[in-house]
């Protein structure tokens, strides 16, 4: 059940929602930020272009990606993991924004969840209408203590919520462009995916965007 904690007497603070014990969605929190944020994508894939990286079943992701950071999260036929270099270019990933390491800083505060430490990973994904994400758990990271942070920006999307097991009942938790969602301690295993990305309308933006912080080392 997802219960709406709204900061009543304070009408300029977003709406935070608990998802779960320790995963929180705060609503529009990154929306100031936004314009900055979908800027420095935009330099940051300069150097690191978006790619549809292979799964280890031989299948092309839908979902384009691409890492700033420390480390940065790679797929091949090999299996997923964290590498300190871009392999399509063999040069260390682009350095994480001091503004997103703020904004994780600020959304982790707020949110209230503990945390071991600050990202050092960063993976960047754009879905075009269609793309998704099927039902994963994050667990490539070395550090289970820090909550994951991700950030929506551009079209909306459908985030499924998920339990323990890939089997158990997931909810639907739609996210529009300026949403930031953290999952960490007893729930920063739970499985979870996107929903195919609709199409957005004529006037609308292309993509859907998502920042995902970790800490992985
Ligand atoms: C999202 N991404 O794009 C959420 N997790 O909204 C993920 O959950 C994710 O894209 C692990 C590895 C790659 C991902
Ligand atoms: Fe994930």
């Amino acid at each position: 059940m997802m219960t709406a904690d709204l900061f009543a007497d304070d009408p300029s603070q977003p709406a935070q929602l608990r998802l779960s014990s320790e995963a929180v969605l705060l609503k529009g929190f990154a929306l100031p930020d936004a314009d900055a944020l979908l800027n420095d994508i935009a330099t940051i894939t300069q150097r690191a272009p978006f790619r549809h990286m292979i799964t280890p079943g031989g299948k092309a992701m839908s979902v384009a990606t691409t890492s700033c950071g420390e480390l940065g999260w790679v797929s091949d036929s090999r299996g997923y993991r964290y590498s300190s270099t871009d392999p399509q270019s063999d040069l260390p990933w682009p350095a994480m924004p001091a503004r997103w390491l703020d904004l994780a800083e600020r959304a982790v505060r707020v949110s209230g969840l503990s945390s071991s430490g600050a990202p050092d990973a960063c993976l960047i994904n754009r879905y075009a209408p269609g793309a998704r994400l099927s039902l994963h758990q994050d667990r490539d990271e070395r550090d289970f203590g820090a909550p994951i942070i991700s950030i929506s920006l551009g079209l909306p999307a459908v985030f499924l919520w998920g339990g323990d097991k890939r089997s158990d009942h997931t909810q639907t938790i739609p996210l529009a462009h300026g949403d930031v969602l953290l999952w960490g301690g007893v729930d920063r295993l739970r499985f979870h995916g996107v929903r195919p990305v609709a199409q957005g309308a004529l006037s609308e933006r292309e993509f859907r965007f998502n920042i995902t912080m970790r800490k992985a080392a």
